[in-house]
């Protein structure tokens, strides 16, 4: 289970759902990884609530807290507003209601911004980890080219290559995963870069889904505020509608998981395309000889992946 770890610096790139703010916890607890700044896009949230739920987990848990800057993009196609509303319940949670001022800071800056200045700040090639649609990145992209080569790896949530998506409105067939069907242009243009680009797709996240033999084991070590904590968010998830398709998934969370575990996965290259146009906008799929190449993880030890989830959170919050 313990396996030493590289320093690594990272940069985390979110949409503020409540598995995205369990991602940044999760990063928050893994000892290699130093992280330099967090972006948050308004896509599966309201911006402003999970910049305040940000801030405040990583005052928890950093002596030296980063900053956390809100993104202007917009997407073709909005997240439903009951999923962007629900995170705005951990703003509500005691421990964070307690915390009267927040050390950590809102940037001035848009977040495509923020990011091109901590990329070029660095002075070691930064893990990109990001949680939502890629439009910010794509927008910093765009803005400075010059920051690929800061870039040591892209890992993103995204995609259902193999498997059905999880998109279900009027005249859509279902076959694209949210983050790619809020904005497919970004997605596409993103996967022409050449960049070091792994996608965590719904093929492997589907294998991860929140369980109450998960919630009961994280219960079980609650004397840990990082495991009380998690419970807590864990539990306003599980009012998901029923069914397959529906049912919450550890979606973020097993993606940044990558970042420090590349060891539980599978993954393998593909050349993928992804469509422009209904009624399968945003689906991610293997176009061989015609396709860009990205790293696709089409597995994960799900028993190890739970394990390391239990063993991370066993810590508590700093004293500040
Ligand atoms: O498609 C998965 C992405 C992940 O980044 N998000 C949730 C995760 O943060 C969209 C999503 C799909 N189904 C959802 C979602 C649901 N039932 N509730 C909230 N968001
Ligand atoms: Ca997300």
């Amino acid at each position: 289970m313990n396996k030493p770890q590289q320093h690594k610096k990272v940069f985390l790139d979110h949409d503020g759902g409540v598995d995205d703010l369990l991602a940044l916890l999760l990063v928050l607890c893994m000892d290699e990884v130093e992280l330099i700044g967090v972006s948050v896009t308004p896509a599966d949230c309201y911006a402003e609530y999970a910049a305040e739920s940000s801030r405040k987990f990583m005052d928890l848990m950093l002596a030296e807290p980063v900053e956390v800057a809100i993104s202007k993009a917009r997407g073709m196609n909005a997240f439903p507003e009951v999923w962007r509303a629900q995170p705005q319940i951990i703003n509500a949670f005691p421990q964070l209601l307690n915390m009267k001022s927040i050390r950590s800071l809102l940037s001035e800056r848009e977040a495509s911004d923020f990011i091109i200045e901590m990329l070029m700040n660095s002075s070691e090639p930064v893990s990109y980890l990001m949680t939502g649609p890629s439009t910010t990145l794509v927008n910093a992209l765009q803005k400075e080219p010059a920051i690929k080569e800061k870039i040591s790896e892209i890992i993103w949530m995204a995609g259902a290559v193999k498997v059905h998506g999880n998109v279900r409105t009027y005249t859509h067939n279902g076959a694209a995963e949210w983050n790619v069907y809020w904005d497919a242009a970004s997605a596409q243009w993103l996967i022409e870069q050449n960049l070091p680009l792994t996608i965590v797709p719904l093929d492997a996240t589907n294998h991860v889904p929140v369980t109450f033999d998960f919630l009961e084991k994280m219960a079980a070590q609650k004397e840990f505020e990082v495991s009380n904590l998690a419970s807590f968010c864990w539990a306003i998830t599980v009012n998901t509608i029923p069914g397959y398709d529906y049912l919450y998934h550890m979606w973020d969370v097993l993606s940044v998981a990558y970042a420090s575990r590349p060891d539980f996965f599978s993954s393998k290259k593909m050349e993928l395309q992804i469509a422009q146009n209904l009624p399968n906008e945003g689906e991610t799929y293997e176009a061989q000889g015609s396709g860009n190449w990205v790293n696709v993880v089409t597995d994960v030890e799900r028993e190890l992946f739970y394990d390391y989830l239990l063993q991370q959170s066993r810590k508590n919050f700093i004293q500040p």
